[in-house]
This record gives structure tokens, sequence and C-alpha cells, in this order.
């Protein structure tokens, strides 16, 4: 590996195990204090592969029915309980025995081509899948804890500053939900963030901007919002009617998460805190 891309490779997995480090927030720091493995604190959540080769299903801070009625409960829990175990279940068959004990899943995504190349389709979708659910769930809040509305500080000045407005013609919101429209097929449309700067882009099946921008398709960035347009997403309740899914999702979107994370991509002191 070249010292240039060595410095990146390094640079990115500092920020990528920070931005699990804040989706945590205080979580983190009761299991730091408390976790007698010696393994990064969001193990406990889920996020690193254990000593025993094991991701962990985490649940939700939530209940199934608490995002209704913009996301329905069957939907919620068909969601969590199968599809997202899955993708753990089968990330754990495929990762056993590797050499990746103790990294976090978003550094084993951002380091693909060191996967051995018989694994290296299974971890791109399974860890891919958890990586990818286990943020979406944190990106969301009901109502009445904090979800919908508007962003402000910081981040609100970052998105007027990259799309012209929030909610406005041609804003962030209508270029997000374009690009959640526009994704043939299944996959995730994303908000993310390089040095505080913000783009949108989307990604196809379980792929990451956690992922380099070979395997991305180009949207590569530390991820601070996405939303999951797979059909599983949304067709018990919306069915074929993606755009409905996608303007009813910003009733439930955490945006005190959001601002966490992208703070975190403009200072990494922030981590943890
Ligand atoms: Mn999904």
């Amino acid at each position: 590996m070249s010292t240039a891309r060595h410095d990146f490779m390094t640079r990115r997995r500092a920020i990528t195990a920070g931005a699990a480090a804040v989706l945590l927030g205080p979580t983190l720091a009761r299991a730091r204090a408390s976790s007698p493995t010696g393994l990064a604190p969001w193990s406990e959540a889920g996020l690193v592969l254990g000593r025993r080769g094991e991701f962990t299903l985490a649940d939700l801070p939530y209940a199934y029915t608490a995002l209704e009625p913009f996301i329905d409960a069957e939907t919620m829990e068909i969601h969590h309980s199968r599809h997202h175990k899955a993708y753990v279940d089968n990330a754990n068959k495929a990762l056993a025995g590797t050499e990746f004990t103790g990294m976090t899943s978003e550094r084993i995504i951002a380091m693909l081509d060191d996967v051995p190349s018989e694994k290296r389709a299974a971890v791109r979708n399974n860890l891919g899948g958890h990586i990818n659910h286990s943020m979406f769930w944190l990106m969301m809040a009901p109502p009445e804890k904090g979800g919908g509305g508007e962003p402000d500080g910081a981040l609100a000045d970052a998105i007027t500053r990259a799309f012209g407005s929030f909610g406005g013609p041609g804003g962030f919101k209508e270029r997000f939900a374009q690009a959640a429209a526009s994704r043939f097929g299944s996959g995730w449309a994303w908000l993310v963030s390089e040095g505080g700067a913000l783009t949108i882009c989307s990604t196809a099946n379980q792929d990451s901007p956690y992922m380099t921008p070979a395997y991305s398709g180009g949207c590569s960035g530390t991820p601070i919002l996405g939303l999951d347009v797979w059909e599983h997403a949304y067709y018990l309740k919306y069915r074929n009617r993606r755009a409905d899914y996608v303007g009813a999702f910003w009733n439930v979107v955490n945006w005190a998460t959001v601002a966490r994370l992208h703070t975190a991509t403009i200072d990494p002191a922030e981590i943890g805190k």
C-alpha cells in the first residue's frame, strides 16, 4: 500500500469509527466504562466483529409501532427482525474465521479488496446491509421524540451552502427525494459529508458510502443521513408509491443525530463526546 493510500485509509478509518461512536452517543460512554473485553466501545451495539467472530442485532431504540403512521409497525418488525437479522447472520457466516476480529463494520467494508475474493460478495452485501440498517434505525425517531422538523445550526448552514435551501424549489429535500426516486431497483439515498461539505448520492443494493468509490459507485464519504428504498422498506403500506414513502420519511428524520454525525466529520475531537 502506498503511503498516500495508507494515510487515506487511516484517516478514513478514524472518521468512520467516530461516526459510529457519535451515533450511539451516551450508550457508548457507558459501554466504554463497563466493557470487559477491551474491544471498541460500540461493540455492545453490534458494530464490531466480536472475538467469537460475530456481529449482533441490536434492539431498536423505539417500538415497532413508534414511527406510525409514517412507517407502519408490520414493516418495521419484518424489516428489523427478519431482513436486518438475515444480514447479520449472513455477515457472521461470511466472516467466521477471518482476520477481521475486533474491527468495526465500517472499517471492514472500507477494505473490501482485503476480504478473500470468495467471501467478498457476501461481505459486501450482508455487512453493508448490517451497517446501513444499524445507522438507518438511529437516523429516525418518533415525532414526539424529536423526529421530523428541520435541521438548525451548523448543519442547516451546510445544507443551505450545498443545496441553496432546505425545503425550497430545487433545494435539499427535493434533491434527496430525487436521489431516492431515481435509484433503479433496490438501494439507498444518502446525504454524505466530507470534512463538513455535503453531497447527495445513492448506492445500489447494500452498498455503502463507507465503501471505496469502486464499490459505492462514487457515492463516498461519511453517511450522515440514509433512506432505504428497497421495496421491503415500504411496500406493505405504500405499495409502488415510493415517492409517498419518501415524503413520509421527513416526519421521522432524527435531525439531532444527523447534526452530531455532521459535526464529527468537521471536528474529529467531537468523536465520543
Ligand atoms: Mn432494508
